[in-house]
């Protein structure tokens, strides 16, 4: 792969300006994005973002980057098949809390298990901003929303909890009004060997008033520093006590799907036949 020494986190920015609403939660994302990749020396030839439908699936567009903006909930395994088409690309996906937690929820514990190489940013607005604020699978109990005027009946789930519980060998949570530690999260999450996915809190001022900036800034707090993140048991603790953590709860290394399929290649060349004109000749 080849390294870019001299680009600036402007110089990731594409010719598109973004056209979220002003305040949105994405922005901050945006410019932690851009530090991260000029921190890690990425050459934006290199750098692939796949991405789901809503406020956030615009992220691609506003990146120096090759972008596939993909079917509603359907990033997941389009960004795993890039990977496994190209392992040398650095591929993220990038999507909301609806795109990601509900139409796509599915896809989530079969990525852990194949383990790729790539990252996964939810950003989660608790609500579903493009299509004007119905509620999400991340809104609070009681959130009055477009499709809730009673309040939300079903409690949220918990992202963080889903992902140990699936197996992912990296798991964080980050808050976007904080650029400076999201773009040194997102340097470690690319430096993870295997799929790192971070619950990435980002307020939508227009569709959301109660998951807004300063209820977020009361609640997060980062996770304290004796916190070992290879210990999944702490980790689970982190996730249930009361405060909204931001940090890295859990890393582990396991085999990425690369090296699984790597192996199976290799492994595959052994069985007889191994050319087509051997498969041939066993039906002539
Ligand atoms: C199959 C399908 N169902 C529904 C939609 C309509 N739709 C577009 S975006 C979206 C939800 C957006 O919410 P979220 O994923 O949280 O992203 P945000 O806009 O909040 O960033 C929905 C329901 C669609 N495009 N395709
Ligand atoms: S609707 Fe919400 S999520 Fe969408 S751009 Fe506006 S503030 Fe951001």
């Amino acid at each position: 792969m080849s390294e870019q020494a001299v680009l600036k986190p402007k110089d990731y920015k594409s010719d598109i300006t973004p056209i979220w609403c002003p305040g949105c939660g994405d922005f901050g994302d945006l410019a932690a994005f851009t530090q991260a990749m000029a921190a890690m020396k990425v050459d934006p030839k290199d750098l692939v973002i796949v991405s789901g439908i809503g406020c956030s699936g615009r992220f691609s567009h506003f990146i120096k980057c090759y972008a596939y903006h993909t079917a509603h909930g359907r990033a997941v395994p389009t960004a795993i098949g890039v990977k496994a088409a190209n392992p040398d690309l650095h591929v993220f996906v990038v999507g909301g809390d609806g795109d990601g937690l509900s139409i796509g929820g599915g896809h989530l514990p079969h990525a852990a298990r194949r383990n790729p190489d790539l990252t996964y940013l939810i950003l989660d607005n608790a609500v579903y901003g493009l299509t004007k604020g119905q509620g999400s699978p991340t809104s609070p109990l009681g959130m009055v929303t477009a499709t809730t005027p009673f309040g939300m009946q079903d409690p949220p789930l918990d992202p963080i909890l889903m992902f140990l519980a699936y197996g992912f060998t990296f798991i964080a949570r980050a808050f976007s009004s904080n650029v400076k530690a999201l773009a040194v999260l997102l340097q470690e999450a690319m430096k993870h060997k295997g799929f790192s996915i971070i619950q990435l809190i980002s307020p939508c001022p227009t569709f959301n008033q109660i998951v807004t900036f300063d209820w977020m800034k009361e609640r997060v707090a980062p996770i304290p520093e004796d916190h070992d993140p290879t210990d999944k048991d702490a980790a689970f603790r982190l996730a249930l006590s009361k405060e909204v953590h931001t940090g890295i709860f859990y890393r582990s290394e396991q085999p990425t799907m690369e090296e699984k399929l790597a192996f199976q290649a290799e492994e595959s060349r052994k069985v007889e036949p191994n050319t087509l004109e051997e498969l041939f000749q066993r039906f002539l």
